[in-house]
């Protein structure tokens, strides 16, 4: 099973929302709060190309996104073949 690393802050609904979604897929989730970490914003920011906000998740090393594009795909029914995927 893939690992999600998912980068957040505390007082954000949307990485609560993405967190209970992996939490009810019972994913392995490995969680980087980002809380007043100016410089891991920043490389954030590097890292997925653009975008400032959080919640920011990978699925092993795939790049999804926040999480509208999580729940986009669990939509889709890509996300659990994505998280059994090694
Ligand atoms: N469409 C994004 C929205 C994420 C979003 O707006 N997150 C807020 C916190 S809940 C944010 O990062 N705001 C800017 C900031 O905190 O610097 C997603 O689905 O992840």
């Amino acid at each position: 099973m893939s690992t999600v690393k998912i980068y957040t802050t505390r007082f954000c609904p949307y990485c609560v929302h993405a967190k209970q979604l992996l939490a009810h897929k019972a994913a392995t989730v490995d969680e980087v709060a980002v809380d007043g970490d100016r410089a891991m914003r920043a490389k954030l920011v590097e890292m997925t190309g653009g975008s400032s906000t959080v919640p920011q998740i990978w699925i092993g090393d795939t790049y999804v996104g926040g999480c509208d594009e999580l729940v986009a795909l669990d939509r889709r029914g890509e996300l659990d073949r994505m998280l059994a995927a090694n």
